[in-house]
């Protein structure tokens, strides 16, 4: 009986020197890496497209039958106002088609249904087109500028005659050279 208690003791002294089975101890805590901040949208960027040498024209009056526009409540007060958008392309009456140039100058302009026009635009656009788009979230429109080797998107807001506001959201240059493989 001695004995076996000595023997005892003895494994349970053995089992207490053993080392500590498998967990290691835990290493340092890394520090959180923190997350830096998304870079803040640069600010749209207000500009003045009226270039006073291209006098206001009027979509429909001779040398201006080039004439796109659409209608949407801009300013917020129940009532629709119209966007226009012309240039002075030749209207060719035969062949029913315009006759284009290299450039043209162009115009868009906001109309009050009393007829007060407010212009947006005004400028020569060389070897491109100008396209006009509704916003659809909220009251403005944008004028897309596109010809070769740029490309430009401005969003106006109107308020009202003569309370229009340009902001440019983008001018890219773009490759003259990239073109569709199969050329179309
Ligand atoms: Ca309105």
């Amino acid at each position: 009986m001695r004995g076996f208690v000595l023997l005892l003791g003895l494994l349970l002294l053995v089992g207490c020197n053993q080392p500590a089975a498998t967990t290691p101890a835990p290493g340092p805590v890394p520090e959180p890496v923190p997350t830096p901040a998304p870079a803040p949208a640069p600010a749209a960027q207000a500009v003045n497209l009226i270039d006073p040498n291209y006098p206001p024209a009027v979509a429909g009056a001779p040398g201006w039958e080039y004439h796109k526009s659409l209608s949407a409540d801009l300013d917020g007060d129940g009532t629709a106002e119209k966007v226009s958008i012309t240039n002075n392309a030749y209207w060719d009456a035969q062949r029913q088609e315009f006759g284009w140039d290299d450039g043209h100058s162009w115009h868009v302009y906001v109309q009050e249904p009393d007829g007060a026009k407010t212009y947006v635009f005004s400028g020569w656009v060389q070897l491109g087109q100008l396209d006009v788009i509704l916003d659809e979230a909220k009251p403005g429109f944008y004028i897309v500028n596109s010809r070769p080797g740029s490309l430009g998107v401005y969003r106006v807001t109107y308020s009202g005659p003569a309370r229009a506001e340009a902001v440019q959201l983008l001018n890219i240059p773009l490759s003259q050279s990239a073109t569709f493989e199969n050329g179309r």
